[in-house]
């Protein structure tokens, strides 16, 4: 309730809208928007805006005035939804979590970064060193990933490049006793290539631009980014180079402070710095076999690996087969081939380097020693940060995965926030009145079902013995699929004269609005081929860190038999898992909005922002919470809060229960025919009774303010 906010801030909670309509709807978004309230209810579910500028509405007395009070006490706030998922937690023992969705740059990983603050902030008041130290922890992981796993894009200047779902375990007592990052598909393409206007990960031009001229030095860098072929197209995006060298000493002290060792440090940069100059390599081929251009680079990549330069160079140029016959020969690569076998081991150097850090983190965060028996249950709450949908100019596989994921997580959405509603009703013995969605199950099963769905055919092309090109699959996928409401391939006119067609594009309809794919690199980047010389030419380096993020290369060429799990494959069945675990939790939501593509605090780009609500399906939450019962309250507090508007509860009710002096208080107000009474709480179908009563104790609280006074001076 907005009893801290007056009416001029617009509505706190879409739920008290006179009707519920897309022109009221929006209406209150930018009233409250342009009235620097950036968050608005939906009954439990936190509607944010994103303000672009800093909101003074984060420090202590803000955490302090939420600390342990109840979602209407104050005015909406990540705090309050943090508050609630933490006091379920502690105070039921439940497992918990919060799910933030919204497009790129809509907010999510601000939110997620202030939902952390605030749960280190509210625990461990006796400051317990362990407890302290796990809390630093987690704080400052979040300066390492972002780090390595974001970079600029055209939508976000600090885009999270991969999807993060962090668990935070509590003991009995509701401290922090340790959590688990879990990380989702990297885009590692960016590494090779970035699309015009952005750039590579932070972490390399951290290192360019922040590194001191020592650590270059050994690291045989030059200070500027311009001068390698993976950070020349991104060195020239503006007010970049003072944020690198600031963010460079941040990542730096946060390594220390989580626990990675010198040695290990040195290794990550020494990974970054043989990316880099690899990107550098060239080849050239004089008809009949292949050589390196830069030879001093490769020199340079086989010191910082700790690896031969000779064998440096014979994974670049060779890859060894097995022939049938079960003879292992070295077959010389051809000039493209040694392109793509370079990018694909750069990619993996990455995405190795970015997965072994967050295990190392888990390693320091993990629960130790941790006995239920003893300690009491081990309860969790989860925060899910993960990328949000994305619609470029260019979509490729990258945002097809990324997409797929926003499909499945609005398909959580729907099941949790209806089970939510129905168990509630049920649980409480209250009959309700079922509102339909948009069910999105048909676009997930287009991607992922078995045999029949776009992964599948995917896989298909991918395993299949002779050379299948894109254009092939997108063919094949055409056919499959020419029926399906949510499919189109779009032909492209290849040649005029005898208009002959080709498919290069395939359009999916997300919940999301329409996305056109491009085919192209699709195959390659599902297969994800890496020549297994690569894998051992890391596993021999005398580096142990190195060593340890290549344990498949130890297998000898023989001995590789198996075809690995597409990337897409990979990708679903982690997604599929991530569901699987946020479905077991009680879900508390924070719907984030992107207000203008402008990154602008004063802009509300009415358009924009409509479309945003349609999809997150904003509306159908409204009426779901207006049909069955817009507010619910424990008789108690309902009690608390308006027994001074009845007689027969003033100062002190003589009834059995709390229930029936809440249904004396709802009889003299007369809107009998506007509640339900549940097992524990009392249901309000519509927010004008509400209002009344509202309206009612704000006109007494004078009155009885005076009353008091007199009380005091000793006048009564
Ligand atoms: P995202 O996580 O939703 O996008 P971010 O959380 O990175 O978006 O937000 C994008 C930018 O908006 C931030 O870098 C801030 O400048 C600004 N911003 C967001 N929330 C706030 C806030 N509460 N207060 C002030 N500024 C804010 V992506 O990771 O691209 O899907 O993959
Ligand atoms: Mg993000």
């Amino acid at each position: 309730m907005a009893e801290l906010e007056g009416l001029e801030f617009g509505k706190s909670d879409f739920v008290l809208l006179d009707e519920v309509t897309m022109e009221q709807f929006m209406e209150n978004l930018k009233l409250r928007f342009e009235k620097g309230r950036i968050y608005t209810y939906i009954g439990e579910v936190v509607v944010s805006v994103n303000p672009y500028r800093q909101m003074d509405i984060y420090g202590k007395d803000t955490i302090d005035a939420y600390r342990g009070r109840e979602l209407y006490e104050n005015p909406p706030h990540l705090y309050a939804v943090s508050d609630a998922a933490y006091k379920a937690m502690k105070r039921r023992a439940k497992d918990t979590c919060i799910v933030i969705s919204g497009e790129s740059g809509a907010g999510k990983t601000e939110a997620s970064k202030y939902i952390m603050q605030y749960i280190a902030a509210i625990t461990n008041p006796s400051q317990r060193v362990e407890v302290e130290s796990v809390k630093n922890v987690l704080l400052k992981s979040n300066c390492v990933l972002e780090a390595f796993g974001n970079a600029k894009t055209n939508r976000n200047d600090n885009s999270s490049r991969f999807g993060k779902y962090m668990d935070i375990n509590f003991n009995f007592n509701g401290e922090p006793t340790g959590g688990h990052i879990n990380n989702y598909l990297l885009e590692k393409s960016r590494v090779v290539q970035q699309h015009d206007g952005e750039r590579n990960f932070h972490s390399f031009y951290q290192l360019l631009r922040g590194g001191s001229d020592e650590m270059l030095e050994s690291l045989h860098l030059q200070n500027d980014p311009a001068a390698y072929i993976y950070t020349k197209e991104g060195s020239l995006a503006k007010n970049t180079s003072s944020n690198d060298r600031s963010s460079h000493r941040a990542v730096m002290s946060a390594l220390e402070v989580i626990g990675f060792s010198p040695e290990e440090i040195n290794s990550i940069y020494q990974i970054l710095a043989s990316i880099l100059l690899l990107g550098d390599v060239r080849f050239e081929s004089d008809g009949e076999s292949v050589q390196i251009l830069g030879l001093e680079a490769v020199g340079h990549v086989s010191e910082l690996t700790a690896t031969e330069a000779d064998s440096v160079c014979k994974s670049l140029l060779f890859r060894t087969v097995a022939t049938g016959g079960g003879d292992v020969i070295e077959k010389g690569h051809s000039e493209q081939d040694a392109c793509f076998g370079r990018d694909a081991f750069v990619k993996a150097l990455y995405e190795r380097l970015f997965g072994w850090i967050v295990s190392r983190i888990n390693s320091v965060i993990e629960v130790k020693d941790y006995d239920p028996a003893l300690h009491g249950k081990n309860t969790v709450i989860g925060v899910l940060d993960i990328y949000g949908f994305e619609i470029f100019d260019n979509n490729s596989f990258e945002q097809f995965c990324i997409n797929y994921c926003n499909e499945k997580l609005q398909q959580l959405f729907i099941e949790l926030i209806l089970r939510q509603e129905q168990g509630e009703y049920q649980r409480e013995g209250i009959t309700w009145q079922h509102i339909d969605y948009f069910n999105n199950q048909i676009i997930v099963d287009l991607v992922e079902q078995p045999h029949k769905g776009i992964i599948s055919i995917l896989d298909e092309a991918c395993l299949s013995v002779g050379k299948v090109t894109d254009t092939v699959c997108l063919e094949s996928m055409g056919t499959k699929l020419a029926q399906h409401p949510h499919y189109t391939s779009r032909k492209v006119r290849t040649d005029q004269k005898h208009g002959l067609c080709v498919c290069k594009h395939f359009r999916i309809r997300h919940y999301a609005g329409d996305v056109t794919y491009s085919i192209e690199g699709f195959l390659d980047k599902n297969k994800d081929l890496l020549f297994q010389d690569f894998k051992r030419l890391m596993y021999n380096s005398a580096n142990q860190v190195l060593k340890e993020m290549w344990p498949d290369g130890q297998l000898s060429i023989t001995e590789v038999t198996k075809r690995p799990l597409t990337a897409a494959t990979l990708f679903k069945n982690s997604i599929v898992a991530l569901v699987d675990k946020l479905g077991c939790k009680e879900p508390y939501y924070v719907r984030c909005i992107k207000p203008n593509e402008m990154k602008s605090p004063v802009l509300f780009d009415d358009a924009r922002c409509q479309h945003q609500v349609a999809y997150l399906g904003l509306m159908e939450n409204v009426m779901v919470r207006r049909a069955g019962f817009a507010y619910r309250q424990h008789y108690a507090r309902v009690l608390q809060r308006y027994k001074m508007t009845c007689e027969y509860t003033w100062p002190n009710h003589l009834m059995g229960s709390d229930r029936e002096a809440v249904e004396a208080i709802v009889t003299q107000h007369g809107f009998q025919d506007d509640v339900a009474y549940g097992h524990t709480k009392l249901f309000v179908r519509t927010p004008r009774s509400l209002f009344t009563l509202e309206q009612e104790r704000a006109a007494l609280i004078p009155i009885l303010v005076l009353f008091l006074q007199k009380v005091w001076r000793g006048a009564l």
